[in-house]
């Protein structure tokens, strides 16, 4: 695997859940696979759970592993081609990422969205600049308009939980947040749950439609009381407008999970990517009780790495 951005560049998406499961119950089989590499990890954006657990993913695997808040410690990036760089930019992307390259094996990167134009965040000039300038194996650790080491561990976590031989009912559930959100999460979820033996729903208020390339193989509906019923699996993430780009429209009342609209479900376990504002997304009652899985979902961040690190490996 030279790319991991999407479910694209994924050929065998069961295979590689069976991988993440292999190394969750083996996490130190292949330590001799990445010796005398590095991994270098580049955040332009905060992060808890991404930089810790790919972290520990390479080291499983016998990386060296660097990593970078390119955004406070790096110079400013240039990404303009043909830039006359006398603003504040110090250094173009041409020269920052091709130097990188050269003192990584496997370059992992997290860049979000502005949220101020949608054509320029859709395009993902970052991203697509580091993987041509770099010219070594790139992983997402969350772009402008995806997060697919999360969508991975959340599949993995789907799989562990779900009842065998039925296929189970995913609810993908908008929640209320203070501040305008990246779509990525809920796109990757939706475009990985679209590709999995699953049936997707997607529920959120009107204005809040998703790109209809992630929602393909989705039920949408703006009755989320509707949507709950039946439901094995809710996964509860808050996103702003695509409609009305980068837009909060409502403050959502009405709409954050709790015990008592988990009742509509099939005793539907409850997910979240994390990093969640209690009691504004999710209830206390739902996070601190025996339906949550968050916690599990963050734990197998470290196995969808490591999978994904070690297919690229192996590749080298
Ligand atoms: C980010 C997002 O939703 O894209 C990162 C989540 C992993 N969340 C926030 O900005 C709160
Ligand atoms: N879920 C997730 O990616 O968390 P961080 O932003 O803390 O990395």
């Amino acid at each position: 695997m030279r790319k991991y951005t999407s479910v694209h560049d994924v050929a065998d998406l069961d295979q590689l859940v069976k991988e993440a499961q292999h190394l969750k119950a083996n996490p130190y089989k292949y330590k001799t696979l990445g010796e005398n590499r590095t991994l270098g990890l580049i955040f332009l954006n905060p992060s808890l759970r991404t930089r810790l657990s790919t972290q520990k993913a390479g080291q499983n695997l016998g990386m060296n592993v660097i990593v970078m808040n390119l955004d406070k410690e790096g110079w400013a990036l240039e990404t303009q081609e043909g830039a006359v760089m006398n603003g504040t930019t110090v250094e173009h992307i041409k020269e920052a990422a091709a130097v990188m390259g050269q003192y990584c094996d496997i370059i992992g990167i997290r860049s979000f969205p502005k949220l101020q134009n949608r054509e320029e965040d859709y395009s993902e000039e970052l991203l697509n600049q580091f993987i041509k300038y770099s010219q070594k194996p790139i992983v997402s650790l969350e772009s402008a308009t995806r997060h697919p080491l999360q969508s991975l561990a959340d599949l993995l976590t789907i799989k562990e939980n779900a009842v065998a031989g039925k296929r189970p009912k995913v609810v993908l559930s908008w929640a209320p947040h203070i501040k305008p959100i990246p779509q990525c999460v809920a796109n990757s979820f939706a475009e990985w749950m679209g590709q999995a033996d699953v049936d997707l729903v997607i529920t959120h208020p009107e204005g809040y439609e998703l790109a209809g390339e992630f929602t393909k193989n989705a039920t949408v509906t703006t009755n989320q009381e509707a949507a709950l019923q039946g439901a094995d699996f809710v996964y509860v993430k808050n996103w702003s407008s695509y409609t009305e780009y980068g837009q909060v429209l409502t403050d959502g009342e009405g709409w954050m999970l709790t015990n008592e609209k988990l009742k509509e479900t099939n005793n539907a376990k409850v997910m979240h990517c994390l990093p969640v504002r209690r009691n504004v997304e999710l209830s206390d009652e739902i996070l601190d009780g025996p339906s949550s899985l968050v916690l599990e979902q963050a734990n197998n961040r470290t196995y969808a790495a490591q999978a994904v690190l070690k297919r690229m490996l192996e590749a080298l």
